[in-house]
């Protein structure tokens, strides 16, 4: 059921279509220019070698492609006044972005030295891919982009996410062909599912057909065009095919189904927003077909090229050993008839220039793609109202994340009419207890909703799919155009978008540096149904590694929370609400648990984000050791070891010490909230042992810890990949971070006891033999453990 538009007879005048052609091989010049010349920009003399880049580098294969559509764009945005934005999935077409761009101006305005004329031209096509200059993407120095298209397969992601609670805006996504084969893009599809005409702005893909990636065909190219269209249609689409190697016939085609795509849009728009949300529009969406590195040579060395995956990157090389070759890249150029489309200082012509949008109308100004222009705070409730009581440590219970739903819950409802807070979860926001929010809004979807639904419509604000990339996606294009949200999922399964983690935090690495960039929101994970308490899953469930990954990256963008019980919780997802430019990771339990600090000493504690909990030890200054602790689980089981300890070994001084804020333990030279070395030492002193119970893989803690002067002291349990389907208490067990274990692991290290706490050392032991006995039989935890608490013991 595509549509095909055969007519000639396109809407553009003869006029209009030479202009447009001629903007576009203006385009498609720049960005040949970008590839290969540092000198001689205008052609003005004869191409010589010492013109050419010695190292040529850049995309050319996707990016005339990328610049006929922009010109389209460029043409429907005029038209019609649109708000409109574009992202290219095929990033590596970054010269046809940073040409347009040009062309439209906001180059130049945005970086002055780049000046429209022959100078600037130089300037231009010298800076890509050298050396100082910019990358060869649409980087985050690219204006208008907010995508750069490296690692391919979120473009359309970051499009819906861009278009979510944006009912102006028009998001133009070109998506590789080779970029559809991939797993996120292949179910990013369904991101039409969730996308309510009423409230939301509109989503235009342009599958760029020009059948290869960098080495052979793609898939899509190579079936027929029923099976084609058939397959966007199953996806909900209304799949436009524009095909042909023709300028002036493609032209006309493009135009006419630009036209006609936008008109369908607008009236799926209006009948929305008219007459209310009553059901899922089938939205426009284009298959271009044209050849890869169209305009291109067309043969060299007579193996043809255009048309081909041999056009991917630079086309012609070996320029200096090859004079022919250098003659085919002049031919190339000039058959853009440069001096028809500048000026004699370099100047694209008026004519031509008036073919771009103004102002903030322009794709690459559109403060949408800034989004650190737009961005408003959050109205955030005092999460002081949702604090749990804790007259005494250790003693009431609560769901740390149940308690943050709350918390979550009203901040969706201060927001409201903001529509700028969005939660996404993979079907778990209510497996997470985040249920709260469910009180005040649904779980969107666009697609049918039937009455024994719970929590489903098509203007709920959380956005649940099964696909963490599409979660991941979705957030991040939500951030990235100045709004905020939160993300919620199984520790485990994080794992998943290890690499778009990867990517958005890169992009958040460059824009420090780009002052025009403004900060935007952090991007905020909740990772719960943590290692520890997925005893009822099994190992398949179990898996801390995330954040080993996470620390990886620039200091200046990571940050990871341990928070150990519900007010810890809050203060820290207050803290990171508020934050910009980051990446906050934030670990926390949802199973009922000890509650350790009131709301103030949460606070004051969580401020600091590593601290003394003098409550627990009995140093007085001066500790035998240092039972330090991160993350809930570890909390629980070095204090129930020091309990054991102050009770069997009463003469053991005991220091506790929580950290929160796992980023504090690396020096503070390496990173903003590293502890300073005084403080330190003073912490964790200079020559006692530390035990320190670790949430995760014990190796992170050493690494972050290594230049510490204590560091040899430093003996790390955590999770060392020993799980099952268990109790609870076993899954520590295993893993000996265990209170015996933990206590016993304490003893070992103070030389003065030895010999003094054998009775205590036996007792332990025993209580783990009991303790795989009793679980055999009862299938359960010991009552003495499912049941301790901290006042109980000490
Ligand atoms: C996830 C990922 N895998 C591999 C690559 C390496 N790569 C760069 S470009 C490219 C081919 C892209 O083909 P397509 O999406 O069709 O873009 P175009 O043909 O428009 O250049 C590949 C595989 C990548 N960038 N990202
Ligand atoms: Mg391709």
């Amino acid at each position: 059921m595509h549509v095909e538009l055969k007519t000639l007879q396109g809407p553009l005048t003869q006029q209009e279509l030479s202009k447009m052609d001629r903007y576009w091989r203006a385009a498609n010049y720049l960005s040949v220019g970008q590839i290969y010349l540092h000198g001689n920009p205008l052609l003005r003399e004869p191409l010589k070698i010492e013109h050419i880049k010695p190292r040529l580098l850049g995309h050319w294969g996707t990016t005339p492609g990328l610049n006929f559509i922009y010109v389209h764009m460029n043409r429907l945005i005029q038209a019609h006044d649109l708000s409109a934005i574009y992202i290219t999935g095929p990033g590596h077409g970054g010269p046809g972005i940073v040409a347009n761009t040009y062309l439209e101006g906001s180059y130049t305005e945005l970086y002055p030295k780049i000046t429209q004329d022959e100078e600037g031209m130089k300037r231009l096509f010298t800076q890509f891919s050298w050396p100082g200059g910019i990358p060869s993407h649409a980087s985050p120095d690219t204006p208008g982009s907010i995508h750069e298209g490296g690692e391919l397969g979120y473009s359309l992601l970051h499009a819906y996410g861009a278009a979510f609670d944006n009912p102006g805006l028009f998001v133009c996504c070109v998506v590789g062909d080779g970029e559809a084969e991939t797993g996120p893009c292949a179910t990013s599809w369904h991101s039409n599912k969730f996308l309510n005409p009423e409230r939301d702005g509109a989503v235009l893909p342009i599958l760029h057909l020009n059948g290869y990636k960098i080495a052979g065909p793609t898939v899509l190219a190579r079936i027929p065009n029923e099976e084609l269209t058939d397959l966007f249609v199953g996806y909900g689409y209304k799949p436009f095919l524009v095909e042909g190697d023709d300028p002036e016939m493609i032209h006309q085609r493009m135009a006419a189904t630009m036209d006609q795509v936008l008109a369908e849009i607008q009236s799926i728009q209006r009948e929305a927003r008219t007459n209310g949300f009553s059901s899922r529009p089938r939205w426009p969406m284009i298959i271009m077909r044209t050849p890869k590195g169209w305009t291109g040579p067309k043969k060299v060395d007579g193996i043809q090229i255009e048309g081909t995956f041999r056009a991917h990157q630079v086309p012609v090389t070996d320029l200096e050993k090859n004079p022919e070759h250098l003659k085919i890249l002049e031919r190339w150029m000039l058959s853009y008839e440069p001096q028809k489309l500048f000026d004699s200082k370099g100047k694209l012509i008026p004519e031509l220039a008036e073919l771009a949008p103004a102002g903030n109308r322009r794709m690459g100004m559109n403060p949408h793609t800034n989004g650190g222009l737009l961005i408003q705070d959050l109205h955030l409730p005092d999460f002081r109202q949702y604090a749990v009581s804790v007259t005494r440590p250790g003693t009431a219970y609560a769901e740390s994340t149940r308690v943050l739903g709350y918390f979550l819950r009203d901040i969706l409802k201060e927001n409201e009419g903001s529509h700028n807070f969005r939660i996404m979860g993979p079907d778990e926001t209510a497996s997470n207890r985040l249920q709260p929010v469910f009180e005040v809004t649904d779980r969107t979807l666009v697609a049918q909703v039937f009455p024994y639904d719970e929590n489903v419509s098509p203007t709920g604000l959380v956005m649940e799919v099964l696909s963490e990339h599409m979660c991941e996606g979705w957030l991040e294009g939500y951030l990235l155009t100045g709004r905020h949200g939160f993300f919620s999922s199984y520790e485990a399964f994080i794992h998943i978008v290890t690499s778009m983690f990867n990517q958005h935090a890169k992009w958040l690495e460059a824009i420090r540096h780009i002052p025009w960039r403004k900060p935007i929101a952090s991007l905020n994970y909740l990772l719960t149904s943590h290692v520890w308490r997925q005893d009822h899953n099994g190992f398949s469930h179990q898996d801390p590694g995330f954040i080993d990954h996470v620390v990886n990256k620039k200091p200046e963008v990571v940050r990871v929370y341990l928070p150990p019980d519900a007010n810890t919780l809050l203060s820290v997802a207050d803290h990171c609400l508020r934050s910009r430019n980051y990446i906050n990771v934030i670990v926390a339990g949802k199973q009922p648990e000890l509650q350790w600090l009131d709301m103030e000493s949460a606070i004051r504690h969580c401020a600091k984000g590593v601290g003394i909990w003098d409550w627990a030890g009995n140093d007085d200054g001066d500790p035998d050791v240092v039972m330090a602790c991160a993350g809930d689980i570890s909390t629980l089981e070095i204090l129930a070891a020091t309990s054991l300890l102050r009770k069997h070994v009463p003469q053991m001084k005991i220091r506790v010490v929580n950290i929160v804020d796992l980023m504090t333990l690396q020096p503070a030279s390496e990173h903003p909230h590293g502890l300073a070395d005084e403080d330190f030492d003073r912490i964790f002193t200079t020559s006692k042992p530390i035990i320190f119970a670790y949430h995760g893989y014990p190796w992170l803690i050493h690494r972050l810890a290594y230049r510490r002067h204590n560091h040899d002291n430093l003996h790390v349990r955590g999770y060392k990949e020993e799980g099952t389907t268990t109790t609870p208490f076993d899954m520590v067990v295993r893993n000996n971070m265990d209170r015996f274990q933990l206590a016993m692991d304490a003893i070992g290290r103070v030389s003065r006891l030895k010999g003094n706490a054998d009775a205590a050392i036996e007792l332990f032991k025993s209580k783990l033999v009991e303790h795989g006995q009793y679980i055999r039989e009862y299938g359960q935890d010991m009552p003495e453990i499912r049941e301790w608490k901290w006042e109980s013991s000490t």
